[in-house]
């Protein structure tokens, strides 16, 4: 049976030069700082962020725990979209781990958090509050539509950091999916914040992988937390080497998923008893909600036929279109789509 998955860009398969690559990928032991490759890879990475220095580290998740235990100790306080992946989806980290409390503050649907939300948030100082020590950015915003953050808006958070003595991360799972949707240098979209994560595994299409990027002394702390976590990897320039691959072959071609993400939105808003906001579609993830019917049926049905994507919300559901979904798939999908609302 054919199979569409749009689950998530996570499900991506690496393509044959990034396999070539890890053939030929000269290794070493890399928590002795001896892989020549994931000193490229995070050389590399450094330089498309904009910052001093960068570390590989195994997820996204992992890249914002360890970014955020640098940053604070425990009882700090971390000031975060009530919509973002660190505080949703990544099983409490922050606290189970760090002891950090988190202070989530509502996201707009543009994945913004409005600055005087941020401003009252801050702490002052007083016994009986925690200590805000961050402010967590995240560009793209998954929950909010794929929504890529301006580089304005960003710039504004960093001085808001700055007058207050705050530090700021980006969690930037998908940072050149909004660098290619705005036409902006991955590093205009980092400027100011004091770290970064950005994932290797989604759109980029590596099968493992994040790298956080930020100041030397900053990623040198990182290292050790890493190590704490049980991060360190050895030989890991097989992973790596997909990333350099990654970062030189994978970026342009994004552009095409986004394409197909609109393709794919315009076509749910014709089907009837589906709806969805094609113009909030800026890069390659978008949501829908089914009008009629039961929805865990109707996603059953695509299920059967193939076609897979995750239900978000009682009637609402995520696609996200990735390397290896093509033009030809994204009809293949509206065809089932269309045919399961009608509960055939
Ligand atoms: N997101 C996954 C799921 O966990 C929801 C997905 O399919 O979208 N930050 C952001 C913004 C993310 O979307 C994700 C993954 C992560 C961090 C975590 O990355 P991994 O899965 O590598 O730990």
């Amino acid at each position: 049976m054919r199979i569409i998955d749009l689950r998530s860009d996570t499900v991506t398969l690496p393509p044959p030069g990034m396999r070539e690559a890890i053939l030929t990928a000269p290794l070493g032991d890399d928590v002795y700082g001896e892989d020549p490759t994931v000193r490229e890879l995070e050389e590399l990475a450094a330089e498309v962020t904009g910052k001093e220095a960068a570390l590989l580290v195994a997820s996204g998740t992992m890249g914002n725990l360890v970014s955020v235990l640098t940053h604070c100790g425990r009882g700090d306080e971390v000031i975060l979209g009530d919509q973002c992946h660190t505080f949703l989806y990544e099983a409490g980290g922050i606290s189970a781990l760090g002891g950090i409390h988190p202070h989530p503050v509502r996201n707009e649907p543009d994945g913004t958090i409005p600055l005087e939300a941020i401003a009252a948030a801050i702490r002052p100082e007083n016994i009986h509050f925690p200590r805000t020590r961050l402010i967590c950015l995240e560009n793209t915003h998954n929950r909010c539509w794929g929504s890529p953050l301006a580089p304005e808006y960003t710039r504004e958070v960093v001085h808001l950091a700055r007058r207050h003595g705050l530090a700021v991360h980006l969690d930037g799972a998908r940072i050149f999916n909004a660098a290619v949707a705005l036409g902006v240098e991955v590093e205009e979209l980092t400027a100011g914040v004091d770290s970064v994560t950005f994932c290797l595994s989604k759109g980029l299409a590596a099968p493992v992988g994040s790298v956080i990027c930020g100041e030397r002394g900053f990623i040198e702390e990182a290292r050790r937390i890493r190590k704490q976590v049980g991060g360190g990897m050895r030989q890991a320039g097989i992973i790596a080497a997909c990333g350099i691959y990654a970062l030189k072959h994978m970026v342009a071609r994004i552009a095409e998923d986004h394409e197909n993400a609109q393709l794919l939105a315009r076509g749910i808003a014709n089907v009837d008893g589906l709806y969805t906001e094609p113009e909030r579609v800026r890069t390659n993830i978008l949501y829908f909600e089914l009008e009629r019917g039961d929805p865990a049926e109707f996603h059953e049905l695509c299920r059967k036929r193939g076609l897979l994507f995750h239900r978000t919300g009682e009637r609402r559901f995520r696609l996200v279109t990735h390397y290896g979904i093509t033009r030809p798939d994204i009809d293949y999908a509206l065809g089932i789509l269309a045919e399961a609302a009608k509960g055939t």
